[in-house]
């Protein structure tokens, strides 16, 4: 199927991050997607929303074409567990991405709010912040709030989690 990303730039401000929004290639769900765009969008980001069903390769291309400061991946179908550790070991084998900070979540499995062993392992595999269901929306602003624009990159090394990723296990 082909895709095509959609931009827009809501009420981003010059010194917003840009950040791209993807569900993964099960996942045919929208308004989650929707949802994280408009929410950053009034924090004052841009975002590039790839939209449902995204190919491994369609994803890491265009992450590489954008460089952008933050990846948000989002799933609700219960498979976002396994397809983001198959997408967060595609995203960190490619040096510009490697450290470029990704976070994913929504309801990962078919098992409610998660656990910490499944958040742990999604951390281990690279991601910078899991959010699951229960107040993580809260989190993550909080966590989208200590990334500035200029700062592409968290330090390295950082498996290591801005304090409020809302995955302090
Ligand atoms: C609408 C819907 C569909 C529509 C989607 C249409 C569309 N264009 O989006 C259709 C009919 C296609 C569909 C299909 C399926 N669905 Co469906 N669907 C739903 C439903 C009813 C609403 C989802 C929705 O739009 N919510 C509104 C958005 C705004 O909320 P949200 O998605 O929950 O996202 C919120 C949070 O999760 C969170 N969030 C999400 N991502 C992220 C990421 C980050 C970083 C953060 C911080 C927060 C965050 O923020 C959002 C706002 O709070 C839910 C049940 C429900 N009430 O939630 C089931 C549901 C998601 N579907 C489900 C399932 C199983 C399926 C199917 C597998 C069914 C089937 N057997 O075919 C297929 C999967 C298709 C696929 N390939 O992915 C299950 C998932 C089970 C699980 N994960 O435990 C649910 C939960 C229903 C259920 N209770 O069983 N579905």
């Amino acid at each position: 199927m082909e895709q095509h990303a959609v931009e827009q730039h809501g009420k981003a401000e010059p010194a917003g991050l840009d950040v791209v929004v993807t569900t993964m290639a099960s996942d045919s769900h929208t308004w989650n997607l929707v949802f994280l765009q408009l929410l950053l969008e009034e924090l004052g980001h841009r975002v590039t929303n790839l939209g449902a069903c995204v190919p491994d390769e369609l994803l890491v291309a265009e992450c590489r074409r954008i460089e952008p400061d933050l990846i948000v991946l989002s799933s609700v179908n219960g498979h976002g567990f396994h397809d983001g550790l198959r997408v967060i070991a595609a995203l960190r084998a490619r040096p510009e991405l490697a450290r470029t900070p990704t976070v994913i979540g929504g309801k990962l499995g078919i098992d409610g709010s998660g656990t910490p062993a499944r958040q742990r392992t999604l951390l281990t595999a690279g991601f910078d912040g899991v959010f699951e269901e229960g107040g993580s929306v809260l989190e993550f602003q909080s966590f989208v709030g200590s990334l500035s624009a200029g700062s592409r990159a968290l330090p390295a090394g950082s498996g290591a989690l801005p304090a409020r990723s809302g995955v302090l296990l």
